[in-house]
């Protein structure tokens, strides 16, 4: 048999499965049964993109199923073909669909996840930016040997790939002794082959969320996965036909698939590929889809990378623990002159953490760099950088930042030799990678010695913290003459640009002023250029003439005109990966500001997800704009429509953690003490009128505010 048959054969297959349970479900449940994917804004995202069809309810499959069959053409031709293996992907979606229609949630004793929420995705928009996640791996099928299967993924897992599974490599990678989860970056999927349309659908989804791609835009969508998502697909043991049709569906989406099999001359180069040989599969893939990863090996006795991140020890596993609760403890960068440092010295000033677990001990994690480039305004942004170096040690975790932290180290990685020299030694290579450019040398020096360490606490850091969140506070938008742009997500969202200035940080939350000035500093053509800040044109929306110039040149002319300032005049753009979206609510004169974290229902009748899907991909639309979970505070938060006194409504827990902040900024600016408590939030109302009552009970200030829209 040629490729092409196999194709259809598979195709035929789907096509057949899908429209017999399409009729079986309708039977069952009646055409106007309400059928969704959970905490998803896209419908089923894979007919919605290509076809721009809402499937709502069990009634709309149908036509979609006519669609399907519409596109198996069974020609020779292997573009038709990729056609074929397009509507393996619509029949999958389908039929994975049907799971969720008798409610509840299918996937509960699966072993997978199923459909990925939205939420998930806007969060992987950073460390795919970054680099931080490189790529992502699909891994379906059935090894012969399970061992294979480990062997590909925990080397992805060490790459930072970002893996989902399907099939029976789960249970195999499981047995295998792979850390799995969505933290872990290796995402188990479901065992149906057709669960393979989860990871489709996430592609599929950043084409809408970050690429403003139009639903209905096939042409479009498959470019933007083609160029824009680089994942591929390594297909384990024997191939059957409907594996091959969903094959065919990833190569269309712009997807290369490598397989363990022969395929001799089936192959086709670039796209379908054959690998025997396991140790070569994970190079060969990444070279296929041209992904470079980012981080060097760490020599050190355990893994290192930024899929360990998320990893927690928990208390029966740790063998030591640095607890601020329980010791004095901080750490610190600090600048020196050249010639006072010797690059690459590490000293350990006090006992290691050898002995009967559980150890506790005291520590100042003491960083020392010297740099003809260094400046202190970077200090602080490399010191940040330590909470997520040691979290990238496999069997390390870290919280908190400063004087108050926690780090915990496992009793495996322990047992495998890993000692405090060994996160000194962290520190200070990736300190010389990521700062390259401004740290020419680096001293780290572990103290866990109480006294010296509450000598350091006392007399060097809380004195220089306090000095930095000084010119922190007095640092304004009015108090420098340079703001900058951030281009990083252009990667996915290609015509999105934040603006960065010191009272409002980029809307991933990961980029504040001094991020942004240091990457200038690291990187002088990379994607934080200065804008001058000259020619104002309107103060209250924060309109600058050099600001319009950059973000029309950093977009290529697909955004002429952003305000600083304003949620209904030219708002800020955004790329999709926003922490927070503000979105007015008419009636109460306000605006309801959501999380990414949050998952009911907003005042505005729309969840976080359904809100985020009005902005993004680099589109202004007034009325909702994305921003980071620290704008919210500012003094500059919507200052054009009247700043934060417009806030109507937050989740609790968003407006628990902002609460001192606010609340110091709505008396600064209005005189209005305790402002927090005048805000609604879910467990008072989320209904309109409920919220209505509660502000008018309030006398909240945006009732009696000129009208907002
Ligand atoms: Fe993306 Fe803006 Fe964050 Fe830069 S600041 S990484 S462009 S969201
Ligand atoms: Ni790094
Ligand atoms: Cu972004």
């Amino acid at each position: 048999m040629g490729l092409t048959d196999l194709i259809y054969a598979g195709a035929n297959a789907v096509a057949g499965l899908t429209e017999g349970a399409v009729n079986d479900a309708v039977a069952k449940y009646g055409a106007e049964r309400k059928l969704a994917f959970p905490d998803t804004a896209y419908f089923f995202p894979a007919i919605y993109a290509a076809t721009g069809v809402k499937v709502q309810k069990l009634g709309d499959l149908a036509p979609c199923v006519g669609v399907l069959k519409s596109l198996i053409t069974n020609k020779e031709d292997l573009g038709d073909a990729l056609n074929a293996g397009l509507a393996t992907a619509v029949g999958a979606e389908i039929l994975e669909g049907l799971k969720y229609a008798p409610g509840g949630n299918p996937y509960e004793n699966e072993g997978g996840i199923g459909f990925v929420p939205d939420a998930v995705i806007r969060a992987l928009g950073v460390p795919l930016v970054t680099g931080d996640i490189p790529g992502v791996a699909v891994v379906l099928g059935k090894a012969d040997d399970p061992a294979d299967v480990a062997l590909v993924v925990k080397d992805y897992q060490n790459k930072g790939i970002l893996t989902f599974l399907v099939g029976e490599v789960i249970d195999q990678a499981a047995a295998q002794g792979v850390k799995m989860g969505v933290d872990f970056r290796v995402v188990p999927l479901g065992h149906d082959v057709t669960a393979v349309i989860h990871v489709v659908t996430v592609a599929v989804r950043a084409a809408l969320i970050f690429g403003a791609v139009q639903p209905g835009d096939l042409k479009g969508l498959l470019e933007y996965t083609k160029l824009r998502v680089p994942a591929f697909v390594n297909a384990f043991g024997a191939l059957s036909e409907v594996v091959v049709a969903a094959g065919a569906g990833a190569i269309a989406l712009g997807f290369p698939v490598v397989v363990d099999s022969d395929l001799g001359d089936l192959q086709v180069p670039g796209a379908l590929v054959s690998v025997t040989d396991h140790k070569e599969t994970v190079a060969r893939s990444l070279e296929l889809r041209n992904i470079k990863v980012k981080h060097k090996q760490m020599d050190i006795c355990m893994g290192y990378a930024s899929a360990f991140e998320g990893e927690i020890v928990r208390k029966k596993d740790v063998h030591a623990e640095f607890y601020s609760n329980v010791n004095p403890t901080c750490e610190l960068v600090v600048t020196r002159g050249l010639d006072e440092l010797e690059d690459h010295k590490i000293t350990i000033d006090g006992p290691d953490i050898d002995g009967a677990a559980p150890v506790e001990l005291p520590l100042a994690t003491y960083v020392e760099v010297a740099g003809a480039k260094m400046q202190a305004d970077f200090e602080p942004v490399i010191e940040r950088k330590i909470h997520h170096w040691l979290n990238y040690v496999e069997g390390v975790m870290h919280t908190g930042q400063r004087n108050l932290f926690r780090i915990r180290v496992s009793k495996d990685a322990y047992a495998k030799g890993l000692r405090l020299k060994d996160l000194a030694e962290v520190i200070y290579h990736e300190v010389m990678q990521d700062f390259d450019s401004v740290v020419d040398k680096c001293q780290v020096t572990l103290v866990t010695d109480k006294a010296k360490v509450e000598k350091i606490l006392e007399g060097e850091a809380m004195p220089r913290y306090k000095a930095r969140d000084e010119r922190l506070a007095a640092m304004t938008d009015e108090s420098v003459d340079t703001f900058y742009t951030c281009t990083l997500c252009q990667s996915f969202a290609p015509s999105h640009c934040c603006v960065i200035t010191p009272e409002r940080l980029g809307l991933c939350g990961a980029v504040s002023w001094l991020d942004a000035k240091a990457t200038r500093e690291l990187t002088p053509t990379g994607p934080s250029q200065p804008i001058a800040k000259e020619n104002c044109l309107d103060a209250r929306t924060g309109s600058y003439e050099q600001v319009n110039q950059m973000v029309e040149s950093a977009t290529h002319g697909a955004v002429h005109t952003v305000t600083l300032y304003s949620l209904l005049e030219d708002p800020m753009t955004s790329c999709g990966c926003f922490e927070c979206i503000s979105g007015v609510m008419p009636e109460a004169n306000g605006v309801v500001v959501v999380n990414r974290e949050y998952g009911g229902m907003t005042p505005t009748g729309m969840t976080f997800g359904e809100l985020a899907s009005m902005t993004g991909g680099g589109v202004q639309t007034p009325g909702f704009m994305g921003h980071g979970r620290h704008f919210i505070a500012s003094k500059k938060f919507i200052s054009a429509e009247g700043g934060v006194q417009r806030i109507v409504w937050m989740p609790k827990e968003l407006k628990d953690d902002i609460k001192e902040k606010l609340n110091k900024t709505a008396k600064i600016l209005y005189n209005i003490d305790n402002f927090s408590d005048m805000i609604c939030d879910e467990s008072i109302a989320s209904d309109s009128d409920g919220v209505m009552a509660f502000l008018q009970e309030k006398g909240h200030p945006a009732l009696a505010l000129s009208a907002l829209m």
